[in-house]
């Protein structure tokens, strides 16, 4: 893949070289016994940064979700989500697996909702009726192609949840990115939820890994439940140590991603065919539609691949983009030209 300028995700990204020396110098021990200083020195910067009680270190974004998803709800419970969120679409339906939860999906704009819409979805008391336990957020959300949160909206959706008894669940995996382009900080989103997850492993460019922050007690049911699921790792300073490091190094950057994507879409906005709105365009993804062009989804990665892109088709004929750490302004260019190429400009 190393000639490639892959477009496909911010998951892609590879350890740079200093990463890599603070992963190899990591100090370690056993995370099962909660003797990893690294670990333990990355779980307490995350719930710092994040203002909660503590933080649990977990393998992947989807165990976060999931972990929380369970430790919040009983079998039966319902969970308000919106309908194109991760935790619902691209998690194996692990929610009913895993927690036998049902969810209940709201369509959001861009995958925001409002307050209102989440007031009408919650259960009254009625034993025909499932039990309403937790609203799951997404902050940015990914299909709603990299749409921020309003923080208004997000308090009013917690001050609702408060005043009926529910619980909130904030899928933070690019609450960095949300952060960065608004200036508001991860704590402030943050004080809107019982629990957020974060990822290490997207824009911040770590190998692996996720957080889960909240309450004492919360994380403990985490914590039980992370041994259930298989997420209980041993020596895992190492992974953890590259968290540090992205979290110490990686973040102010995510500008440089959101400029780049920006730019990529105000290209694209130039080429026949191409239906993109560039002022939709808030952080590292991009999601537009080529049906004008004749051509599907599938024929336009093919095309794009040959011309050395990697990219993601999402549908019959939507295409979603995402700039990241390893891919360069002058790689941007080199995308366009590319696009530029299979559809000429208009
Ligand atoms: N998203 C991946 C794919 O799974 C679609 C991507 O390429 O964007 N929450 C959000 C909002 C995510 O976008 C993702 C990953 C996850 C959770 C899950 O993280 P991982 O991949 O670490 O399990």
């Amino acid at each position: 893949m190393k000639d490639f300028i892959d477009l496909r995700s911010d998951t892609v990204t590879k350890p740079t070289p200093p990463m890599r020396k603070a992963m190899a110098e990591a100090e370690v021990g056993d995370d099962v016994f909660g003797e990893d200083p690294t670990v333990n020195a990355l779980q307490e910067k995350v719930a710092q940064l994040l203002g909660k009680e503590t933080a649990i270190f977990v393998p992947s974004g989807t165990m976060a979700n999931q972990l929380a998803i369970k430790s919040h709800t009983q079998p039966g419970d319902e969970v308000i989500i919106e309908a194109t969120s991760h935790p619902y679409n691209f998690e194996g339906g692990a929610g009913a697996a895993l927690s036998g939860v049902q969810f209940y999906c709201l369509k959001g704009l861009r995958g925001i909702l409002d307050a209102s819409q989440i007031e009408e979805a919650i259960r009254s008391e009625d034993h025909h009726f499932p039990v309403t336990r937790l609203i799951c957020l997404e902050n940015t959300h990914n299909r709603g192609g990299g749409s921020i949160y309003p923080i208004e909206k997000i308090a009013e959706i917690y001050r609702l949840a408060k005043s009926k008894g529910l619980l909130i669940h904030l899928d933070g995996a690019r609450l960095w990115n949300a952060s960065v382009a608004t200036g508001i900080k991860p704590h402030e989103y943050a004080q809107w939820a019982d629990s957020v997850s974060v990822c290490l492993s997207k824009g911040l460019g770590a190998p692996i890994g996720s957080i889960v922050a909240g309450s004492k007690t919360f994380i403990d049911r985490v914590h039980r439940f992370r041994k259930m699921f298989g997420g209980g790792m041993r020596q895992v300073g190492i992974i953890a140590a590259a968290g540090i490091y992205a979290l110490d190094h990686h973040i102010e950057r995510l500008g440089e991603d959101h400029q780049n994507a920006k730019h990529l879409a105000l290209g694209l906005k130039e080429l026949k065919g191409v239906s993109i709105d560039p002022d939709q365009v808030e952080t590292n993804i991009i999601i537009f539609n080529i049906a004008d062009t004749g051509m599907t989804a599938f024929q336009m990665t093919e095309a794009m691949k040959k011309k050395g892109v990697l990219i993601h088709p999402i549908g019959k004929t939507q295409i979603r983009l995402v700039t990241h750490l390893d891919a360069s302004s002058e790689d941007i260019e080199k995308a366009l030209k590319a696009f530029e190429k299979v559809l000429s400009r208009k």
